[in-house]
């Protein structure tokens, strides 16, 4: 069975009750329960973070024994060259997922310190974005 994660980054706990013309209007939780039930096959995992050293913490303790991870690191994806670098030290492959469609928004959102390190990545399909990449893995 695939051992398969979705790390989420800041804010990102707050899909379904904020901004729902660009987010959506669905919480993370019932999206995640929907997947889990569509994909029985994947052991599929969750977690959420707003703190940055949590998010590399995760990618050091998943990186080495899972078979997949998506990764949304949010706003951190255009900022954080530490999760950058953890992104590039690990084994497991990473898929980076936004559910925006990033290049259709602001310029500071065109830059990813991510993408280089990536196996893919999926962007401005919803929540859709993340169904995209398990199924990569599968
Ligand atoms: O489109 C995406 O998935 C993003 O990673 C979402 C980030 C944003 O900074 C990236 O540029 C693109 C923001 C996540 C904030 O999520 C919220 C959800 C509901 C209400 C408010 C914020």
């Amino acid at each position: 069975m695939q051992k398969l994660i979705i790390i989420n980054g800041p804010n990102l706990n707050l899909l379904g009750k904020r901004e729902p013309n660009i987010y959506g209007s669905l919480t993370f939780t019932e999206f995640f329960d929907t997947v889990k039930k569509k994909y029985p096959n994947v052991d599929l995992d969750y977690y959420q973070s707003n703190i940055e050293g949590e998010i590399i913490d995760k990618l050091h303790e998943v990186g080495f024994g899972h078979d997949g991870i998506i990764l949304n690191a949010a706003a951190y994806t255009h900022t954080s060259v530490g999760i950058g670098d953890a992104v590039k030290a690990i084994e497991t492959p990473v898929v980076e997922v936004h559910i925006s469609n990033t290049f259709s928004r602001e310029e500071f959102r065109h830059q990813s310190y991510v993408s280089p390190n990536a196996r893919g990545v999926v962007l401005g399909f919803g929540l859709q974005s993340y169904e995209l990449a398990i199924q990569s893995f599968l």
